[in-house]
């Protein structure tokens, strides 16, 4: 096969050049099927069926009788059940339980897919192929299919049942061999309620772990390796559904050498800032530092701290977060981040939480100290407590500090007024400046071991990306982080989508196959709502950010009298809007839409941070200010004589998006998809109705049938149309029926044809 990357069969009159088309062809809900002849299946000798209970679960039953439209089924445990005859689903024969790809059972229904994957499972065969696709069930247990062993029995290829091992070994073949870039896209699937803790970044430091193993030689797969607990500890945090859930995207590039050594590595993230402050490595910092950098920092312990108190969980199960916090230093040195570095990124973070301690106090006009809540009072003071610690760590003036947490420089037209902050004004500014401060530690970071891996000078080969980032999110209530997540997801299913579908292109066309009737389903549409220009849902966002009026309803309803022409968007009452995004409809409200696109940092806090003595706080100040011919949405601030302004964070979150795709367009990209068989962490436990959810959100059922080569695909639709495989026999170029099949094909045909007729007609009768 030629490399995907390369195919551009650039004919515009080719039925096969329209690569926006997704390649689904969806396959019908068992409970769509109409397996209305069940006695002949009974004939037939299909000795079982599924039989989905009340509950939703599926059964395997046994069909004692069938008279009518009815059937009396015998279920394992001797239960016996009256269900109508068409609800029942064929059960493949036991000679194929637990086979390694989806695509090689002869019955492929929801409950057949469900149950092999179960079936391996239970046996700790986490991994399943679903065509070109890899599916992964988290086991949440140590499973013995890791290391070095099993890493050499796949290198040797002696082991070839699905697995991580065996698709990073694949993706390193095809860039040898077609010396094209590769990349490993590790998703899981509509989050509704949360797949979070689906496994997508186990599987990623697997698949490097392996890249490691191969590559290795040169010595820098080991700095490779350590850059996960590094970037662990500062972009993970425990959440209700995952002790380490990621908390940013990333797209890891390793380089080889053209001898297959690893040569480098970068690492990209995509980042929305959740607003969440428990990351691990302040836990792990309040628990391992030293005596002396305790001092030196004035440390006290993680439940002093207001911003850790609001998680209220100090400790994960099993993990010790001083041992913890050594391995991150030890993960440090190896990277090459010096000890003195490493103790102004500690100086940061104990900032960070000192901040959050600093309080503020009302005093009204008869000098009566009110607490934090009053908001009706502009006049405040602020305790200094936590104050001089914060001046001292980023080595500024504690009353410039105290300044820029209280007032505000407002110029208006040549006069510069200063404005006093309210108390909730002054909380919103000790906030922005905490979050801003991690934000770009977590980015300077990223930078630093990106120098240390650089590949430089060292003459490269090829490369293999491997992308793990967070899947799609619907909530109760959709604020701007899910639409800026749903946004990445988006353009990523259509990466996926053209993909499939040129796969597609190549083997029907080698087929010959008329391909052009079949019915792609596409999400350019639902992109385009959001990035076109000038109306499209980021250009009105920020254009609406720069309105000094703007309001979230002003918002709102801007979206709703530019867009509605869009069938993917509807707007709602009030702040509300809803997106058709591929996996499903997201109601968005709008509140906060724009204080959280403009980033609130305001100038008098990037200005402090400029000002401070110690070298971080300086150059996080100067990597907030950029100089730009995009549309900005933060306030001005003077630098150097020039204006420098501030991207808005929705354009910042598409920039990084676009760099990262970029750089996934020109790889030849494979698929993992992770799935979380229950919601409680538990190992052993198979929830058929979760698993079915996620199967039905992320495609795989659907790319198990799309996928096959145009004989399964016929041979599918017989069944679809309850051909029985006894019925015909499939030859090299042809099918074979017995006699008789033929005709009743042609009454299939012409039944459904009549009835997609009499349906256009009662359409059209409608439509006048
Ligand atoms: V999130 O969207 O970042 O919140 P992920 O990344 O999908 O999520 P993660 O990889 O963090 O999930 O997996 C969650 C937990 O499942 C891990 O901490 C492990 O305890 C467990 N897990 C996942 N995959 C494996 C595995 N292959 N073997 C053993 C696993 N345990
Ligand atoms: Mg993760």
């Amino acid at each position: 096969r030629d490399s995907v990357g390369g195919v551009d069969n650039g004919n515009e009159d080719s039925p096969y050049s329209v690569s926006n088309e997704d390649p689904v062809v969806p396959l019908p809900r068992s409970t769509d099927r109409r397996w209305s002849d069940t006695s002949v299946y009974a004939r037939k000798k299909v000795l079982q069926f599924w039989v989905q209970l009340p509950c939703g679960n599926w059964e395997l039953g046994k069909v004692l009788s069938t008279s009518g439209e009815e059937s009396v089924v015998k279920l394992p445990e001797g239960n016996v059940l009256k269900v109508m005859s068409e609800t029942l689903v064929p059960a493949n024969p036991d000679i194929l339980d637990g086979v390694d790809d989806l695509m090689q059972l002869s019955y492929l229904n929801e409950p057949a897919v469900l149950y092999n994957l179960e079936y391996r499972y239970n046996q700790d065969m986490i991994y399943t192929k679903a065509g070109p696709v890899l599916v992964a069930v988290n086991p949440f247990k140590e499973v013995p299919l890791y290391g070095n062993s099993n890493i050499e029995a796949y290198r040797k290829r002696s082991n070839e049942s699905p697995h991580v091992y065996a698709i990073a070994d694949t993706a390193i073949r095809e860039m040898i061999r077609d010396e094209v870039n590769q990349s490993i896209i590790i998703r899981y699937v509509f989050e509704y309620s949360g797949e979070s803790g689906a496994g997508k970044t186990e599987t990623a430091k697997i698949a490097m772990q392996y890249l490691a193993a191969l590559g290795g030689g040169s010595g820098i797969e080991y700095e490779i390796l350590k850059t996960n607990p590094i970037l662990e500890a500062f972009g993970n945090a425990k959440t209700l559904r995952n002790d380490n859930s990621s908390r940013f995207g990333k797209l890891i590039e390793i380089h080889f050498s053209e001898t297959g050594k690893i040569s480098g590595a970068k690492s990209r993230v995509v980042q929305c800032a959740k607003g969440e402050r428990s990351y691990h490595i302040f836990y792990q910092l309040c628990a391992g530092a030293s005596p002396r950098l305790r001092e030196k920092l004035n440390l006290t312990s993680a439940e002093e701290y207001k911003y850790l108190q609001q998680s209220n969980c100090y400790s994960i199960n099993g993990v010790d977060d001083a041992e913890r916090f050594q391995a991150v230093t030890e993960a440090l040195d190896i990277v090459h981040v010096s000890k003195e570095d490493q103790e102004s990124v500690f100086a940061m973070l104990a900032a960070v939480l000192w901040l959050g301690n600093v309080s503020f106090t009302v005093i009204d006009n008869e000098n009566h100290v009110e607490p934090e809540e009053d908001e009706s009072e502009s006049l405040h003071s602020l305790d200094t407590d936590g104050l001089s610690t914060v001046a001292k760590l980023i080595g500024c003036n504690i009353n410039e500090l105290k300044l820029a947490l209280s007032n505000r420089n407002m110029k208006v037209r040549n006069d510069t007024i200063i404005q006093k902050l309210t108390l909730s004004q002054a909380i919103d500014a000790r906030d922005a400046l905490a979050k801003s401060i991690y934000a770009c530690l977590f980015d300077w970071l990223v930078e630093q071991i990106n120098k240390s891996l650089a590949v430089g000078k060292r003459r490269t080969g090829r490369s293999i990306s491997i992308l793990d980032i967070y899947g799609f999110e619907s909530f109760d209530k959709n604020s701007f982080e899910q639409f800026c997540i749903n946004y990445a997801n988006e353009r990523l299913q259509q990466h996926f989508n053209r993909h499939l579908f040129k796969l597609e292109q190549e083997e029907y066309i080698q087929d010959g196959i008329d391909w052009t009737r079949v019915d792609f389903e596409d999400n350019q549409n639902c992109l385009s709502l959001f990035e076109k220009k000038p109306l499209g849902l980021l250009s009105l966002l920020d254009e609406e950010s720069t309105f000094p009026n703007g309001t979230d309803l002003t918002l709102a309803n801007k979206l709703k009298e530019h867009l509605s022409a869009n069938s993917c968007f509807r707007g709602d009452r009030g702040k509300t809007f809803t997106v058709s995004h591929y996996a499903g409809e997201v109601t968005y409200e709008t509140t906060g839409f724009l204080e959280k696109n403009r980033d609130l940092l305001h100038s008098d806090s990037i200005k402090l941070l400029s000002s401070c003595s110690c070298h971080l706080p300086q150059a996080f100040a100067s990597s907030m200010l950029i100089h730009s011919e995009k549309p900005v949405v933060g306030p001005l601030y003077k630098a150097g004589g020039a204006d420098s302004q501030r991207l808005s964070v929705a354009t910042k979150f598409k920039d990084q998006l676009f760099q990262l795709m970029q750089r996934l367009g020109n790889t030849t990209p494979h698929f993992i998809r992770c799935i979380k068989p229950n919601n409680v962490q538990s190992p052993g436990l198979y929830e058929q109705g979760l698993v079915l959810q996620q199967l039905r959100c992320c495609g795989v059922l659907e790319v198990s049938i799309a996928a096959k080569d145009p004989l399964s695909v016929s041979v599918a639709i017989l069944h679809q149309f309850n051909i029985l495989p006894e019925m015909y026999q499939v030859g090299y170029t042809k099918l074979f029926f017995r006699t008789g099949q033929i005709g009743v094909l042609e009454d299939t045909r012409n039944r459904t044809l009549h009835g997609i007729l009499r349906l256009q007609s009662c359409f059209r009768g409608h439509q006048a």
